[in-house]
């Protein structure tokens, strides 16, 4: 066991969230013990603390698909389709050191560190998707292809483990009686077992990464146990359907057979090869685990284990490949959910015969409500955070092109509809109860947009957006000047906002 010794934790590592930073003041200057196959107690420890956890190794794998995938995964990197992500982490930017692309389901997103990302469709039934080249059409086929087979493997494992689950409890002692609830057991007991296994496995989409340490040379160190370079800290994933299940395909680019002769007498895990780190959340009694990953393993986080647990993917010396296959929450992630949120918000508007000014059905405070919280949900959420990330989908496909100008075209609308609001609360003679009950109904949405705005242009100027390529400098569209004669209402809605804190003063004295 790696542990314990007076090895310091660098200054740099200190992190400002407090609760890691306790966490962090409470190790003083020691680490906390991890293990690795090499110590006795790794198996044991393995299937006491972390049953859920499944490796799968290369050689379970068919070979067909192995070679399918890994040129699938080198395809998309030729053709330069992953990109680093520029997230945002309490309030800072910060460019992540793994590549990333997204594929998965026409139309669905995947929310990670406030960062949007977008499918480049795999060919579902019933796609039409057009690739910018055959290789990249067909690494998203090779993906799906993956997702499947992942998916068995998945639900398979989900049934073993229910299997387990139901044996440890009947050898518990029935001192309680055979209709005593099985309470704490989870909820693999509830009757529509099949059901949930088949939906936690349901994968929607793959996120995959890629990094080469080699040109990586400002790695973090993990903090906690003292195993090494980092290429993904200690996270949760987020985003996900509840206890829902995640598989990774690894495809760590060794040369072939370089078994580096494990030397006994090393501590702690190997730095030439890549692990995927383990650790119980708020724990730091029981050891956290290190299992090594070679080209072509796949390992499964089952059920509750991304809840209780953390991660992280300590770097070896090779360039990495992962295919993380997830059940992303979409329910107000896809396409077809945004479109439905603005037609129900344009539905307000009176269709007018392209005079540009526009008409609202209802004054009804709620219903204006609802239609500024959708003007601003289209425009954060999609619009920006799909800008922001310059031009890289156009790198594979233009699937999202034509509903981005769309989505474009329907907000638009909403600043007419937001104009027209604004138009009845300053009208002369309008009813005041009415103004009022109107301003107080939509003053914190429109101070939310004002304040988003101002932070996403921010977040586009920053020196390290402007570090970037061209083809991936983040783009703060919409964006117009004040004197755009197309636009109804100014980007900058400072004094409207004020204009209209002193009109609900006047209304309710
Ligand atoms: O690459 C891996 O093995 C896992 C990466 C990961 O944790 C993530 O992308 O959330
Ligand atoms: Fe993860």
């Amino acid at each position: 066991m790696a542990s314990g010794s007076a090895s310091k934790i660098s200054s740099s590592n200190w992190k400002r969230s407090r609760d890691k930073l306790r966490l962090l003041e409470e190790l003083e200057d020691t680490w906390l013990p991890y293990l690795t196959p090499k110590d006795d107690e790794f198996y044991q420890q393995w299937q006491l603390k972390y049953p859920k956890l499944i490796l799968r190794e290369a050689g379970s794998v068919p070979e067909g698909l192995h070679k399918e995938v890994q040129e699938a995964f080198l395809a998309l990197h030729k053709h330069g389709c992953l990109f680093r992500d520029l997230v945002r982490i309490q309030g800072k930017d910060l460019l992540t050191p793994v590549s990333r692309l997204l594929i998965g389901n026409p139309g669905c997103t995947y929310k990670y560190l406030n960062t949007r990302l977008f499918t480049v469709p795999w060919p579902v039934k019933g796609s039409d998707a057009k690739y910018n080249e055959a290789e990249i059409g067909a690494a998203c086929q090779t993906f799906l292809k993956l997702n499947d087979y992942l998916q068995i493997e998945t639900i398979q494992a989900l049934e073993e483990l229910a299997a387990k689950e139901k044996a440890n409890i009947d050898t518990v002692p029935v001192c309680i009686g055979p209709d005593f609830p099985r309470v704490g057991m989870g909820s693999s007991f509830d009757g529509h077992d099949e059901v949930d296994r088949k939906s936690r496995a349901a994968y929607n989409l793959t996120l995959l990464n890629f990094m080469d340490p080699q040109k990586m040379p400002y790695l973090k160190e993990e903090p906690y146990f003292g195993m090494g370079k980092m290429a993904v800290s200690w996270h949760h994933d987020e985003n996900l359907v509840d206890r829902s299940a995640v598989a990774v395909y690894n495809y760590s680019c060794e040369g072939p057979e370089e078994e580096s002769e494990d030397d006994p007498q090393l501590e702690g895990r190997d730095p030439d090869v890549w692990h995927v780190g383990f650790k119980i959340s708020w724990d730091i009694e029981t050891p956290g685990l290190a299992i090594p990953l070679h080209q072509g393993d796949c390992y499964f986080m089952l059920d509750d284990l991304n809840a209780t647990h953390q991660h992280c993917v300590l770097a070896g010396l090779p360039p990495r490949f992962s295919s993380t296959h997830r059940v992303a929450e979409c329910s107000t992630g896809t396409l077809d959910y945004i479109l439905q949120r603005c037609q129900l918000a344009l539905q307000n508007v009176r269709d007018e015969a392209d005079s540009g000014e526009v008409s609202l059905k209802s004054l009804e405070p709620a219903v204006l409500k609802q239609g500024e919280e959708i003007h601003n949900e289209v425009e954060f959420e999609w619009l920006r955070q799909f800008w922001f990330q310059g031009n890289r989908y156009k790198k594979c496909t233009d699937w999202w092109c034509q509903p981005m100008t769309q989505l474009e075209e329907l907000w638009k609308k909403m600043e007419g509809a937001t104009h027209a609001v604004l138009r009845e609360v300053r009208r002369e003679g309008a009813p005041v109860e009415q103004s009022s009950d109107i301003l107080t109904a939509i003053l914190a949405v429109l101070t939310t947009r004002q304040n988003l705005r101002r932070e996403w242009h921010a977040r586009c100027q920053s020196r390290i957006a402007r570090t970037l390529p061209v083809d991936q400098k983040p783009e703060c569209r919409p964006y117009w000047e004040k004197d755009d004669p197309s636009m109804p209402l100014p980007f900058d809605l400072t004094d409207t906002v004020a204009e209209l804190r002193g009109l609900l003063l006047e209304a309710k004295p």
